[in-house]
């Protein structure tokens, strides 16, 4: 039986980050999930490489198109092998074959009645790749809010808005068509207002891929790039079965109207099958923000596999974030979650384990099938079921957390059994008892390492080979996981632990210094310039020039006539009051800056703004497509206290 998935294929004008890292471990999760379920999966990845935003990118680096999406492609190439996510299929929208195949797909949909030529004149989003109907020009875009562009041209238009009727029958027909249901309902709402047709060709740019017959056209981003699912794998059969349709598209939320709606309509039009399901999950968050090229709050995957080890990793994304809604992710976290559950809690009960029945059984597992404890029995069985029930809906947290009610139970009747009292003990039943407790705890140790190998399939292997298990992991089929199998005789080999402890502090100090080196290595690929390039250096005598100086905002209001500016009264510290002109309005309102200490430059010539003499000038941090922030010191200090 094949499954086949896919991840979105990752824009190339950003270098893979934490956010392309999380649909790819969740793909890689179900791909090893499945094929312990008996299927023979194949997951699709890859990059899309067209559109007007990667030939500015290539340009700005003084680079082709091709070249510079060579470049970037194998850095997503180069990161999933890193991380251990290699992808089946990787491919590329470049790539000659898929090129064929998104002019079938345009040669079908035109045949069968769904293509027409029409002009086009309305707002665009370059960033988005997205033409924003009903909108006013210079409108900001809905998804990014960045200005949008107006534009006219001719055309080829997709008729979206013959397929209303038929998409609503395919929701209504398969409920688990998109998941999760929030999601769902979203689309559904959205069909029922009704679908505009599609401009699905441009005249405005080159780098993309010809429409047949048309010299001046290149097909629009989406209908390009959608088709790699099922150009990855033209024609491919497994076990008999034709890998298309696909079985699931895992994609973050942002874009489950391209592959809900416009998709399907595609594949209708083309009387091509449509795939099984579509799973949108959540954002991850920094600092309850979406992590985002454009924001620039991004981090990699990379540096964190350096000092926690990937499964770490793996394992808090999966844990931490119910799959399906955002979830913030930190360093503190990230750590924190490995100490609790992997170090203390799986790690801790392995190392207690093997080495008891090293200690008390000479390394062998004992024969305590008989006597294993039923109520630890009985729990297992029902955890084994309701984590695959949960995985197969996508559950993972919920899976993982009932998994984790287990150890915690075995923990609990360790304690009470108290094993190192048994040994003590000459009698003959106590002996007994401890067979069955610690075989008891490695069975249940065994099904963990087990259901586990999807989810953190390092250390569940290193569990499964200090276990003694012959049988190797890989070929552990769910549905005969059972209570009972371990085989008493086995010989144990406790190594080194799994999950040795972390620092908090140190790890993420450490993590946060391989972030700065990583982002740097990224930014020169991508040819972008550090944010703060050194200037030239300065003597200290320069520096004393200028008198930086602490100062308390007496009073602020607007300027006239100015939207920029605030007027300020300062008191520095000088005995008489000092007045600033600073353009500082657009980032606060004047009631919020009286009382606070903020840093002047308190010698720099007066000079008229606005009819009003500035004495100095108000310091401020400005990223560079933010607001200006003020800059004030980390403790109360008198006002007029000299910067140094
Ligand atoms: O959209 N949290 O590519 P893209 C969670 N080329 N997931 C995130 C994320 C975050 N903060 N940031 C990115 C495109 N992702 C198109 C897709 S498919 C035919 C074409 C993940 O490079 C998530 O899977 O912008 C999201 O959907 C995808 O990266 C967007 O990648």
């Amino acid at each position: 039986m094949k499954y086949y998935l896919t991840t979105p294929i990752y824009y190339v004008n950003a270098a893979p980050h934490i956010g392309h890292a999380y649909t790819t471990f969740a793909a890689d999760l179900i791909r090893r999930f499945k094929r312990m379920q008996g299927y023979t999966v194949v997951l699709t990845s890859g990059t899309d490489e067209h559109g007007q935003k990667v030939e500015k990118a290539a340009r700005a680096q003084g680079k082709s198109p091709k070249e510079f999406t060579d470049l970037i492609s194998a850095e997503f190439r180069r990161t999933w092998e890193k991380l251990g996510i290699m992808p089946d299929r990787f491919r590329r929208t470049t790539d000659p074959r898929h090129h064929r195949m998104v002019q079938e797909l345009f040669r079908r949909c035109k045949a069968n009645g769904y293509v027409y030529k029409g002009s086009y004149t309305g707002q665009y989003c370059t960033s988005c790749e997205l033409y924003v109907t009903e909108n006013e020009p210079g409108a900001p875009c809905p998804d990014c809010g960045r200005p949008t562009e107006t534009v006219t041209e001719e055309n080829y238009f997709f008729k979206l808005s013959e397929f209303q009727d038929r998409l609503l029958e395919l929701y209504e027909r398969n409920p688990d068509f998109i998941l999760p249901e929030t999601r769902r309902n979203e689309v559904i709402a959205f069909v029922r207002q009704g679908l505009n047709d599609l401009s699905i060709t441009r005249t405005s740019l080159k780098w993309g891929i010809p429409v047949p017959g048309e010299e001046k056209h290149v097909f629009y981003v989406w209908f390009d790039a959608l088709m790699t699912y099922m150009s990855a794998v033209e024609g491919e059969k497994v076990d008999g079965e034709d890998l298309w349709p696909a079985d699931l598209h895992l994609i973050g939320k942002e874009i489950v109207r391209f592959h809900a709606i416009y998709w399907p309509a595609f594949l209708m039009a083309a009387d091509w099958p449509v795939p099984k399901q579509i799973f949108a999950h959540g954002w991850l968050l920094f600092q309850e923000d979406k992590m985002s090229k454009s924001k620039g709050n991004i981090v990699r995957a990379t540096p964190i596999q350096e000092v926690t080890g990937v499964d770490a990793l793996r394992f808090f994304l999966m844990r931490e974030i119910v799959f399906g809604q955002d979830g913030n992710f930190s360093y503190e976290a990230l750590v924190n979650r490995y100490n609790s559950d992997l170090a203390n809690g799986l790690g801790n009960l392995a190392s207690r384990t093997l080495s008891m029945i090293e200690q008390y059984r000479g390394g062998v597992v004992p024969d305590g099938r008989e006597g294993a404890d039923p109520q630890i029995a009985a729990q297992a069985g029902r955890t084994v079921a309701a984590y695959v029930a949960h995985f197969d809906r996508f559950e993972f947290s919920r899976g993982l957390e009932l998994l984790w009610s287990l150890l915690g139970a075995v923990d609990k009747y360790l304690v009470e059994q108290a094993p190192w009292k048994l040994i003590k003990s000459e009698s003959a039943e106590d002996q007994k008892r401890l067979d069955a407790t610690l075989y008891t705890a490695a069975e249940v140790l065994r099904l963990a390492a087990a259901l586990l190998a999807p989810v953190i399939p390092d250390s569940a292997a290193k569990i499964w080979s200090q276990l003694g298990m012959r049988e190797p992991l890989e070929s552990v089929r769910l549905q005969k996981l059972a209570w009972g199998q371990l085989e008493p005789g086995q010989k144990v080999h406790r190594g080194e632990p799994v999950f040795p402890r972390i620092k908090v502090d140190e790890a993420t100090a450490k993590m946060r210094e391989l972030e700065i080196q990583e982002t740097a290595r990224q930014n020169a690929l991508l040819g972008k310039k550090p944010e703060a390039e050194a200037s030239e250096t300065i003597s200290i005598d320069d520096f004393s020039k200028v008198e930086l100086r602490v100062a308390e905002v007496v009073n602020a209001e607007r300027v006239k006539g100015a939207d920029k500016l605030l007027k300020l009264t300062m008191d520095a510290g000088e005995g008489r009051p000092r007045t600033l002109v600073a353009g500082i309005a657009e980032a606060y309102e004047p009631e919020e800056l009286i009382g606070k200490k903020v840093v002047i430059v308190a010698n720099l010539q007066p000079r008229k703004l606005r009819g009003i003499v500035s004495e100095g000038m108000v310091v401020a941090a400005t990223p560079e497509k933010g607001k200006p922030v003020l800059v004030s010191p980390m403790a109360d200090v008198p006002v007029g206290t000299r910067l140094t």
